[in-house]
């Protein structure tokens, strides 16, 4: 990509980047829309603001329909508990069978194709926290078009669980095409091939972080960041990431969801060997399980590669003298002492000067850490 872009339409797009309110960002895509120039090297921009137009405008009318009262049912789906799961995949594949089978949701399960209409959330148990899974319609519409506002459920959540079916003549094909239409409209499910996330900054230049090698120096990378006025950002880049990757996260034009794939209806003939034919293609940090909503074998697995791909970890407070919280605070799993401090009252992260550890972030029982420790899941933190 690397656009060259004019000083008027990089002007639009941080204003778009600026944007509060749907609105504003629906007139900075227009503005930009129309101060881009068309040729192929402004291609993918302009395909990116297009889409991200029609979203805008959906869910424009979306909230106009709601608060009418009347209208198509809600798409969006207000997040609970730890994390949010996502099921999405082609129909018939059993994401409604899942949901019932581990939360208490009320689902429609049916033979025919395209029995779920809207999504429904429902939640589950998985240590001692709530996650919440999502039963979405079928990804890919009758006629071979993508359903985009399942995407924009995907988009919104913390975990993609993408259901295959094994019943299906080709669960290979039905793979490539899910991850394709989440590939083609910014929803990146595998580090490996490359990916960068810009945090933009009020201060403090441009800085990096590498989990991989970038395709690109420094300098060129500052250079492209410049020419888009971002002066102070913070920069993490994974895998073998292109300039391309970093000019599409100026403008966050892509999101990286982690996901894993359930091959279900493992209850039927030759489905291990079916799924690991298909699953052959994935990248390595795409996990898989076979599993089958009928019999229950497999499911038993979605709690804990979920909560691991959600990236969080429990943590128990407690006060001097004073048995633990029954119920965890959950953090994300880098947070360090003071972070966690901050979540439970900013005058305390302000006054603490060490904390006491239980558990296996600690070397014994009670050992003293300071602000930047990091604890373990399950920890037993107490602040002084
Ligand atoms: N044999 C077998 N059948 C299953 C399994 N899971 C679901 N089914 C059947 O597959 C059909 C489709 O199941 P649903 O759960 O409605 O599938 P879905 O993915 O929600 O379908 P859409 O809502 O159309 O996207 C139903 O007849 C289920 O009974 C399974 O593990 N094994
Ligand atoms: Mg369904």
């Amino acid at each position: 990509m690397v656009t060259n872009l004019p000083a008027e339409a990089i002007a639009k797009l941080n204003k778009y980047s600026e944007a509060k309110t749907t609105e504003e960002k629906i007139r900075a895509l227009e503005e930009f829309l129309s101060s881009v120039p068309k040729h192929k090297g402004t291609e993918k921009l302009r395909l990116w603001a297009t889409r991200r137009l029609s979203e805008l405008r959906e869910e424009v009318e979306r909230e106009r329909a709601r608060r009418s009262g009347g209208g198509r049912p809600g798409m969006f789906v207000e997040k609970a508990g730890a994390g949010q799961v996502v099921l999405i995949g082609p129909t018939n594949s059993g994401k409604s069978s899942i949901v019932a089978r581990l939360t208490n949701a009320k689902v429609t399960i049916s033979p025919l194709p395209y029995g779920t209409q809207a999504p429904v959330p429902g939640m589950m148990t998985y240590l001692d926290v709530q996650l919440q899974l999502v039963d979405t319609p079928p990804l890919i519409n009758p006629d071979g078009s993508v359903n985009s506002r399942v995407v924009a459920l995907a988009r919104n959540a913390d975990v993609i669980a993408l259901v295959i079916g094994l019943d299906s003549p080709e669960p290979r094909r039905d793979l490539d095409v899910s991850l394709r239409a989440l590939e083609d409209r910014g929803v990146a499910y595998s580090l490996e091939k490359g990916f960068v996330r810009v945090e933009r900054r009020t201060q403090g230049g441009i800085a990096f972080t590498y989990r991989g090698t970038p395709r690109f120096t420094e300098e060129e990378a500052r250079r492209l960041l410049n020419s888009y006025r971002v002066y102070n950002a913070l920069v993490e880049v994974s895998g073998p990431a292109t300039l391309d990757d970093l000019e599409e996260a100026i403008f966050s034009a892509k999101v990286y969801k982690p996901a894993f794939v359930i091959f279900n209806k493992a209850d039927l003939p030759s489905a291990e060997s079916r799924a690991r034919e298909a699953a052959s293609a994935l990248p390595k940090d795409v996990q898989w399980v076979l599993a089958s909503a009928v019999t229950g074998v497999g499911l038993s697995s979605v709690g804990p590669v979920a909560y691991r791909l959600l990236n969080i970890k429990r943590i128990y407070t407690k006060k001097p003298g004073q048995p633990p919280s029954p119920e965890p605070l959950v953090v994300s799993a880098d947070a360090t002492v003071r972070e966690i401090a901050e979540r439970i009252s900013p005058s305390l992260a302000r006054s603490m000067k060490y904390a006491k550890i239980w558990g296996r972030g600690a070397k014994y029982g009670g050992q003293r850490v300071g602000p930047d420790y990091v604890p373990q899941d399950g920890d037993i933190l107490e602040i002084r």
